[in-house]
């Protein structure tokens, strides 16, 4: 079995990352006893996800991959965007930052919005970007237990409930994640 690194300190993405992607025997930086946080200083999501990756690639010279997400809101020009962890400041707080985005669309009828992610990849040779996005809108009041983040507050498109209330598997089926990930995927099996 092929090892990789997943460069996250975000346990809810690990546990999502490892249910799609049982044939790598994926490692988080928890599980190799990296406990530093990574600082992510870039203005963009692949800026971030490059930053992350190439840190643990200097350190470990072992293939390593590292997503940066964000929530992008239409009526906010696309905030909270690559700041959607510490939306509502440090240190980063998920209730505090889905009350500050409700109060930001509060009499918004424009509730179209879509989470993406950007997975960077990284091995002696490679330095590869995949994207994933999955497109929906915020619903106006915290809705559901699942998942993490804004995800009590995300309605994607197709459903009428929010990934916070729908069965886990269908966040696994459609999101930005499972979506860039599925890219990897691909790459990698092209390579065997
Ligand atoms: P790492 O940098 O250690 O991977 P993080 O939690 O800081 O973990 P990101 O910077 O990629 O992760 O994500 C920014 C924020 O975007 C995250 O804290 C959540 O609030 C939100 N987010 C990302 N993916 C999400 C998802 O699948 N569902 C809900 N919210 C998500």
């Amino acid at each position: 079995m092929k090892e990789l690194i997943f460069a996250t300190h975000n346990q809810n993405k690990v546990d999502e990352i490892k249910m799609i992607f049982k044939e790598y025997g994926i490692k988080s930086l928890a599980e190799i006893d990296y406990r530093e946080e990574i600082d992510e200083t870039a203005q963009t999501l692949e800026g971030n996800a490059l930053l992350k990756a190439n840190y643990i690639f200097e350190v470990y010279k072992t293939p390593v991959f590292a997503d940066d997400s964000g929530l992008e809101v239409e009526a906010l020009d696309g905030a909270p965007g690559v700041y959607s962890a510490r939306y509502a400041g440090e240190p980063k707080n998920h209730e505090k930052n889905n009350a500050k985005l409700l109060s930001a669309l509060q009499n918004e009828t424009n509730r179209k919005a879509q989470f993406r992610t950007v997975i960077a990849y990284i091995t002696k040779n490679t330095q590869l970007c995949f994207e994933g996005v999955v497109t929906g809108t915020i619903a106006t009041e915290i809705r559901g237990k699942g998942g993490f983040g804004y995800d009590p507050l995300f309605i994607p498109d197709g459903y009428t409930k929010t990934f916070g209330e729908l069965p886990r598997e269908v966040k696994l089926a459609c999101s930005h994640r499972s979506n860039a990930m599925a890219k990897l995927y691909t790459h990698l099996k092209s390579l065997t």
